[in-house]
This record gives C-alpha cells, structure tokens and sequence, in this order.
C-alpha cells in the first residue's frame, strides 16, 4: 500500500486547467481583481447561496481581516479547538480571546458557557464550524442579539454546507471560509468572506488592497490579501466537479462508519440534523479505557503502516508555546479532553474503498492492545 495521508487536493484535469488560464498569456493580466477573480466571485455567490462575497488569499487572512474591517476592539469569545489560525487573527488583531469551551457531541462552542464569559470589554463571538459541524446557530444569534456582540463564523470547513436549507454563509455578521489545497474545494491557497452589510464589503475590499480608497487616497491601514487569476482559475474549474467530489467524500464516510460504528471506545463525528453535509473530516475519539489502546498508539500504527492520520486539534490553540501559558487551560476541559484523543482519517475523494478497509482494519486491530 502506498502512503495515505490524510487529505490529498482535489485537481481538474491538466487540460481542463491549461484551457481556462490560456488567456491570461494574452492579456497579462495576473492578479488585482481580474476577470478570473470575478467570475469566480459571481460563480461561488451562486453556489454558496449569499447576498455578498469577496475572495481572498486564504482562509486565516479572511478572518484576520474581518475582524480589522469591524473595527474589533476589548474580548473576543471563541474556542481553542481549531486550527492556529483562528487564534491568531484575533491575537494579531490587538484583541483578547477568551476561551470558551467545546461540547463533546459535535465539537463546537458549548452556548451554555458563552454568557458567563460576556463582559463589558467583550466585542464578538468567534465560533468555528469545526470538521463541517454546524455550530448552534439560534442560540449563538439569541445570545450575540441580547449583548449587542458580533459574530464572525470560522467556517474553514464548512465549504458549500446548508442548515435548514440555508448556506452556512448567510449566518452571522460574516462567514469566513478557507480554500486551501487541503480543503473540499480549493483554490490552492484561497479564501472567502460572505456577509450581508454591503458597507462591510468596501472596508475589506480595501483592506485587502493595501487600504487604497483610489488612485490618490490611501486612507485604511491594509494588507495585501487579493487572490490571484491563477488561483481563482484553479477555483473555476474546480467548482465544476465539487458535488461530484463531496458525492465521493459521502462513500468514505459510509465506509468508515459501516466499518467503525458500535466498536466500543470509538465514537464516531455525529450526522447533524438539517444539514447537508460537505463530509470535509473524519474525526473519531477513542477513550483508551474502553477501547483498550490509546490515542497515540492507535496513531502510531497507523503511522507504521505509511497511513498520515492527524492529530487535528491537537494541541489546544490555548496552550500554545507563544501564549506563554497566559491562558488557563483548565477552563476548557472538554476541549482538553477531546484533543487528547481525537484522530482525524484520511479523507479524500479519491481514498479507495479497500484503503479505507485497511484503516479500519488496523484500528480494530489496536483494540484491546495495539
Ligand atoms: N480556520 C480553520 C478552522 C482552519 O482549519 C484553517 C486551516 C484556517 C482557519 C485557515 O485557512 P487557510 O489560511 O489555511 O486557508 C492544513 C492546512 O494548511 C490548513 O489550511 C487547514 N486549516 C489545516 C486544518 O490543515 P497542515 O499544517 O496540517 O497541512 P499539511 O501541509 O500538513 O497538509 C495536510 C495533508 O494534506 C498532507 O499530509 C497532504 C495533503 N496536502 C497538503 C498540501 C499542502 C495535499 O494533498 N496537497 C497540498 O498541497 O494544515
């Protein structure tokens, strides 16, 4: 068995790609919003079902600039089971996160724990759609409603997903999503914000151009985050085949469940209700007493095996070596718990069916002792 890691970029065809890029050799025209960039924009506005969006270089600078955008100032809450990213926009942006903790069902924000953390300084919420699962949406709104808070999903993962039949864009003050390489559709390095105020929309549009208002006037301190026309070609094309893709990505996950559902010490990530699934992760947490091995063994076979799980999210964003142990991470003990036995599978659309066996085959394996 070759090595499997635990994702592999989806890519269209060389020719597929080659034929949508033929044009920028006659027109130059490499970045700064060109015509890729926007067709792109139209097509995934469509596709996303959103009132408004604006593609970026990736996933992290979305939220790094959302939150520069809403002029975010004091207490963020949000939760450190996530990628680094989502801790470090909020950190670069001058502003203090306050970690709440996860629930163990689906991994988000525990709501029942948000309001105890609100303050005077607090300024948003910052939930993460974490593996694709939707976060409590109502409740988030009812609590973000009453204390004048704004909400900006991390919805990394949450890539083409609806609740109630709603794009997962339309929720919050503003949806960021990441397309990187890694992710259920990339652009190769890419990503989005969607919102509703379209006064929103011109701040991050020229935060994302360096603050330049026009051709004389800077008068916002930007970045340079635009996405280039190979990037949004890349996206173009792929969009094409991203149902067809998640349709794979469903087979896995049915494989997997049917494989690892009802093995004591397994629990498998939870199918939400009311939501059409992007299947973009596959996480399961094994409880060593139960299951008789460990996280870290089971890992560690796979690993002997040429098989790359991952450890997402392990360590906790709020134990980090550069926090310097400013946060406490005894207040997120689900959090802590969870990230000490979480493995995520490999998960592509391609994963062949019998490599998907072979996973599962050495996991059972490890029960009772690796
Ligand atoms: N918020 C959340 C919740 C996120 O998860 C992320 C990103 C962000 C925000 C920020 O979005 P971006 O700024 O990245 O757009 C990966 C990804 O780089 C990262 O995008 C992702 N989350 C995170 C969960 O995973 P690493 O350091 O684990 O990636 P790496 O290089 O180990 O790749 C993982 C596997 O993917 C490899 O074993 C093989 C495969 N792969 C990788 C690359 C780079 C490919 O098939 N093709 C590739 O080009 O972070």
């Amino acid at each position: 068995m070759d090595n499997i890691l635990v994702a592999r970029s989806s890519m269209p065809s060389l020719n597929e790609y080659i034929d949508e890029i033929k044009e920028l050799w006659e027109t130059h025209w490499l970045t700064n919003m060109g015509v890729k960039h926007r067709q792109l924009q139209n097509e995934l506005k469509e596709y996303l079902g959103v009132p408004n969006i604006d593609l970026l270089t990736n996933g992290h600078m979305a939220l790094e600039l959302t939150m520069q955008a809403l002029n975010l100032q004091g207490e963020v809450i949000t939760t450190p089971f996530t990628f680094a990213s989502t801790t470090h926009a909020i950190v670069r942006n001058g502003l203090t996160p306050i970690f709440c903790d996860i629930n163990p069902v689906d991994f988000t924000i525990d709501v029942n724990k948000i309001e105890s953390l609100i303050t005077d300084r607090t300024c948003a919420i910052v939930p993460v759609h974490v593996y694709g699962n939707i976060c409590n949406i109502e409740e988030i709104e009812r609590i973000a409603h009453k204390y004048d808070l704004k909400v900006i999903y991390d919805a990394a993962h949450a890539f083409g997903e609806t609740y109630n039949g709603e794009g997962v864009g339309t929720f919050g003050d503003v949806s960021c999503f990441s397309f990187h390489a890694t992710k259920v559709f990339n652009t190769i390095e890419g990503g989005a914000v969607c919102f509703d105020d379209p006064d929103f929309g011109v701040r991050i549009y020229r935060l994302k151009n360096f603050g330049i208002r026009g051709p004389e006037i800077v008068d916002g301190v930007g970045a340079n985050a635009k996405m280039n026309e190979f990037c949004a070609a890349m996206g173009i094309c792929n969009l094409k085949h991203v149902e067809e893709e998640i349709k794979k990505r469903k087979s896995v996950v049915e494989h997997y469940r049917n494989c690892l559902e009802g093995i004591e010490g397994i629990q498998l990530n939870q199918i939400q209700e009311n939501v059409k699934s992007n299947y973009a992760y596959f996480p399961i947490v094994i409880d060593e007493k139960k299951f008789g091995s460990s996280r870290n063994q089971v890992f560690e076979k796979l690993a002997d095996a040429g098989i790359g799980a991952r450890k997402y999210f392990y360590p906790l964003t709020n134990t980090f070596e550069c926090f310097h142990r400013e946060y406490d991470v005894s207040l997120t003990p689900i959090a802590l718990h969870i990230s000490k036995r979480v493995l995520t599978l490999p998960l592509y659309a391609d994963l062949a069916i019998e490599d998907v066996d072979a996973i599962c085959k050495i996991i059972i394996q490890c029960k009772d002792g690796c």
